[in-house]
């Protein structure tokens, strides 16, 4: 099967960078087979995260996930893969981690909405605009991992 060029675009938001779980967040896209094409420690603005957030401006919790969102270091990542839209958004889990099935990122490390440790493309076209938003075209890398017929063919 050709590789394909499905993106994600994966935050360890910055409380997932304070818990200590930023290799966890790798280990689970990794473990699955997915491949990291983009990775860096940032330290988000204000302005990144309005436009990063667009879709919720005016809701209750929009001033509070900026505010938070640029106190301190996240990690970005761009994975690629087969599906990787609807995957990782199941890895991550509700984002309402209450309502997180337990075996997502979400439903095994946190109880708080305000507080879910990760972010996920939510779609082909959010994940487009995201991945501009976070990386330039120069630091995404073009590799081939190997053994991924192993896990991609379909018979
Ligand atoms: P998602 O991250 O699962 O895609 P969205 O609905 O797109 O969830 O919301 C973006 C982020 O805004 C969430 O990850 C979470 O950090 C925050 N958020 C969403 N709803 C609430 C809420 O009800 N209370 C506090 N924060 C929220
Ligand atoms: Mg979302």
């Amino acid at each position: 099967m050709a590789a394909t060029r499905e993106r994600s675009l994966i935050l360890v938001k910055h409380d997932g960078v304070q818990r200590g779980l930023v290799g966890e967040v790798i280990r689970r896209f990794e473990n699955r087979g997915f491949k990291l094409i983009g990775l860096k420690y940032v330290q988000a603005t204000r302005a990144q995260l309005e436009s990063h957030y667009e879709d919720h401006k005016g809701k209750d919790f929009f001033e509070p996930l900026l505010a938070y969102g640029s106190s301190g270091p996240a990690v970005a990542m761009v994975w690629e893969g087969h599906g990787i839209i609807t995957a990782g958004r199941a890895i991550l889990g509700a984002t309402d981690p209450i309502k997180a099935q337990p075996g997502t990122i979400r439903g095994d490390y946190a109880t708080a909405a305000g507080r879910n440790l990760v972010h996920g493309s939510d779609s082909e076209k959010a994940a487009k605009r995201e991945v501009d938003l976070w990386f330039k075209a120069e630091e995404l890398l073009t590799w081939h991992r190997a053994g991924a017929q192993h896990l991609h063919d379909k018979y």
